[in-house]
Order: C-alpha cells, then structure tokens, then sequence
C-alpha cells in the first residue's frame, strides 16, 4: 500500500482523487481535520472519522479535532454552557479512545468564530450563497426540523472552519457531503481556496441493514454501552451470510451492518481478530484482514453468530476506556 492508498482506506469518496494523490505526496505539514456537534457521549458515527484521523497522525498528518460549539448551538443541541461542558467530555473520550493528546489539536469552535474578522468573511459568504443551496446542504444534518436561519448559516460557517483552521483535507461521513460542496464552491469567493475531501461511509441500521444506524432511534453503540449491552446489541444485529443482502421487497438497499462493523471499527484498529470456537465446530479461528473474515462468512465456513460474538468483544474492547472515563466523570 502506497501513501495514497493508506489514506483514502476505507473512505466512500475523496473529492478529488487527483488532489488526495498530490496531498499524499506533498511533504510533512499537512493538516486534516474533522469537526463534531458536542452532544451526547462518542457513539460509532464518531468512532469511524476518528478512525481515519488515527490513520492519518501515523501518515505523520496534523490532525486537528474542531469541537463545533457554535455550531451545535445552531442546531438547536442546548445552551452554550451545556454544550461547553460536553465538549470537554466529548475531549477526554476521544483521548480515551486513541487520539494521542499530544499529537491533536482541540479546537473550541467560539474560540475564533465569533471574532471580527470571521463574522465579515461569514458575512460575504452569506451574500454568495442562496438559501435553497444552504438548505440543502444541510438537510442531512439537520434531519426532518423546520429549517431555520441558523440552520442556513451553519454550513458557511462550516465552510469557513476549513480556512481559519489552515486544513487541507476536510474530513466527514458522507452526511457532511454537501456542506463541503458547498464550501469547494463558495470559498474562492473568499479567495481561498477549495479544499479536498475524504468521507467515510456511513454504518447501516443495525437490526435491518437498511437505511443508517442513527444514535436518535434504532440501535446504536456508544461508549455508553456496557459489554452485555453491546454483546445483545450485536446479537440482534442483521447479518445473513453475504457482503451485499438482497434488497428489500420495497427495493430499499441493504447492507450487513456486522461486516460494515468489522470493516470500518475493527480491523482499523486491530491487526487481528480471534473468533473463539469450541474445538466441536473447528476450534478458533485467526484474522490478519477483513477480507478474509468476509470470504469465511459468504462460504459458511464463518457462522455469524461466532462472528457476531468476536465483533462484540472487539467493540468493547474500543469503547471500554471512553467508558471509565465517563464513569468517572460520574463518581
Ligand atoms: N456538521 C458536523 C459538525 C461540524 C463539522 C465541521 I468539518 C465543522 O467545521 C463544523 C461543524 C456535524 O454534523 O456534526
């Protein structure tokens, strides 16, 4: 694997891939970042960009963490106070989970977004954009509330992130799509320039495979969970024998959402995975990689419930630490 291979891994899309091959080529210094609404604890939709930011401090990128506190503010996540408070914790978990404190930079969103200077460069970007094209870049963000005029500054502030934090790579699960098209578009107004982006595909629902796994309704893992939680969490979870599941009746699409799991949380971070087996059905099975989990599972020689039962122990094993720490910040 090259150095452009080792960074794109595991991403749905680079925009563009000519400028992801020179950022891989361009010498030390380079910057990535990926910014997070504080709400709630680190859940896997967290878990997966942090993935990539890890990937990148060891392909020697400055990483920066932007936590968005105006940002969730916009979006209706509380008051200010509130949000400030999660965002510590959102911090101290993000380190639990592996980013090294020492090598990323937390960044407070109204640490710089409410100076001068940024609000008149917001300004002008407000007079560029119209409000369908900010509406619909943050209509995944956003979910099904009225859109509101907070909700179309939000994504121009988002586009401005990329220029006060200095980043050359922007990075977001597919949800943030939009937004940075918007800012590939709109940024040159400011002249500065369009930034290149990596985006992380998103986790199917967990019980249907269908549609994604969201921490508002259906099931989803956070660093919450206990190990018995997750364990009857993944016990539930849709996984028949193959990668691509036949649609639905109603032609929606379905995923395997144990082997988006294995993919993207688990052999990103473990250079092998053990499925324990009683000697009666073959004994343990060893994992260098995840395609060769995936081939025993489409060939039967990998039952889904064995392999549903390493993913949970592998699964604990990543939120475990982000777990004391919360249960500490309890005591
Ligand atoms: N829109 C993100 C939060 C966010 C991301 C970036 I990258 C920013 O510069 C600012 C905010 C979310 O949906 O969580």
């Amino acid at each position: 694997m090259d150095a452009y291979d080792r960074i794109t891994r595991n991403a749905a899309e680079v925009v563009t891939d000519e400028e992801a091959r020179a950022l891989a080529d361009a010498p030390d210094g380079k910057r990535a970042y990926v910014g997070y609404e504080p709400s709630g604890v680190l859940h896997v939709g967290h878990m997966l960009t942090a993935n990539k930011l890890i990937e990148l401090q060891d392909e020697g990128f400055e990483v920066v963490v932007l936590l968005a506190d105006v940002h969730a503010y916009l979006n209706g996540k509380g008051t200010f106070a509130e949000i400030r408070d999660t965002a510590t914790r959102m911090q101290e978990q993000f380190v639990a989970y592996g980013l090294d404190p020492d090598r990323t930079e937390f960044v407070l969103g109204s640490e710089y977004q409410l100076d001068e200077e940024y609000v008149l460069d917001l300004h002008s970007l407000e007079l560029e954009t119209s409000l369908s094209r900010a509406e619909r870049a943050m209509a995944e963000i956003a979910g099904d509330d009225t859109a509101t005029v907070a909700h179309a500054v939000y994504p121009l502030m988002q586009a401005l992130d990329i220029v006060y934090l200095d980043v050359d790579l922007a990075i977001g699960g597919m949800e943030q799509r939009k937004v940075h098209m918007l800012a590939r578009d709109t940024l040159p107004s400011i002249d500065a320039s369009a930034p290149t982006c990596l985006h992380t595909p998103l986790i199917a629902d967990l019980t249907t495979g269908v549609g994604k796994m969201s921490s508002s309704g259906g099931l989803s893992i956070s660093m919450e969970d206990s190990g018995a939680d997750i364990a009857k969490k993944v016990e539930k979870a849709y996984c028949p024998p193959t990668a691509d599941p036949d649609p639905t009746d109603n032609g929606e699409e379905r995923e395997n959402p144990v082997l988006q799991l294995f993919e993207y949380h688990v052999f990103p971070r473990f250079s092998e995975v053990v499925v324990e087996r009683p000697d009666q059905y073959g004994g343990n099975l060893t994992y260098g990689s995840y395609d060769a989990l995936e081939t025993d599972l489409e060939s039967g020689e990998l039952h889904p419930a064995d392999a549903k039962g390493a993913l949970a122990t592998c699964l604990n094993d990543l939120i475990a630490p982000g777990r004391e720490r919360i249960r500490s910040d309890h005591d």
